[in-house]
């Protein structure tokens, strides 16, 4: 097998799957779509990112945890470039496509991407399926269905986007994976207003990596818009306190 059965379909999806997991990391790299991709250590940890940004958080909603630091990035720009275990993908119910960055991640992955997508058969709204990444630096997708919302989220809606980060998040503990991007779930063509996605989402990571820590890496939250980079370096510093803060400070020594 070589580079070339990744753009054609003659041999089907299960080969080229098999021989793509046999490869070393380096060997991966010939067979990306792109030059241009990023590496996980190039992507800084938000304990780093936070330092260039300025004020602190005088009512944190979390403690703040070093650890916890480390293991969540904000990095805006294009997810299909980045090489980590998994990218998720804002997919709708049927799989095989369509706008958004779901259309960038199936050019980018190539058509054997959607020919195994088509064998998953359809994916229900809060729940994920995982495949190969083809040509994606990524080695796999995790495709998601996010809620379509109109105006102001209702209390079940904003459970299906928690839901999506979460049966994402449990593949990728099934499959043994220790880095993902997600990208803003639901807030381009299906509607979610950004600034409560966000909520939603920071609050799951939080428990979640508070859980799970030990089990990942990195969760990257894959920004797009500047709109969305705005919103979430105002609303990290709430979940993921950086700066040591008075009311979370020990107190003074006992007399
Ligand atoms: N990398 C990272 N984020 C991106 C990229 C990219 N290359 N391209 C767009 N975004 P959307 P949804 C951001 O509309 O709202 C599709 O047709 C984008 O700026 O892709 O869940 C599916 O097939 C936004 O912040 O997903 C479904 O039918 C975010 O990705 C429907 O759209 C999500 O926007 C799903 O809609």
């Amino acid at each position: 097998l070589h580079s070339a059965c990744l753009c054609s379909r003659d041999l089907g999806w299960a080969e080229p799957k098999s021989f793509l997991k046999g490869l070393s990391d380096k060997q991966r790299e010939e067979h990306y779509f792109c030059k241009d991709f990023i590496k996980l250590k190039k992507i800084p940890m938000w304990k780093e990112t936070a330092k260039g940004l300025a004020g602190k958080v005088e009512n944190p909603k979390y403690k703040k945890d070093k650890q916890l630091n480390e293991k969540i990035s904000l990095f805006r720009g294009d997810i299909t470039k980045l090489e980590v275990d998994a990218i998720v993908n804002a997919a709708n119910n049927s799989l095989l496509g369509g706008g958004g960055v779901d259309g960038c991640i199936h050019r980018a992955a190539g058509s054997l991407l959607t020919d195994e997508c088509r064998t998953l058969q359809n994916c229900e709204t809060g729940k994920a399926k995982i495949t190969c990444g083809y040509r994606l630096p990524a080695k796999h997708v995790i495709h998601t269905v996010g809620p379509i919302a109109v105006g102001q989220p209702t209390a079940s809606q904003a459970a299906e986007l928690r839901s999506c980060y979460l049966s994402s998040l449990d593949l990728l503990l099934e499959h043994r994976l220790r880095s993902v991007a997600f990208p803003c779930i639901s807030t381009g063509v299906f509607g979610y207003p950004n600034e409560e996605a966000a909520e939603v989402v920071l609050a799951t990571l939080r428990e979640w990596l508070e859980q799970h820590k030990d089990k990942v890496d990195r969760l990257i939250i894959c920004v797009f818009l500047e709109k969305d980079e705005g919103i979430y370096q105002e609303r990290l510093p709430h979940y993921f306190p950086v700066g040591m803060c008075s009311c979370f400070s020990p107190g003074p020594p006992p007399p």
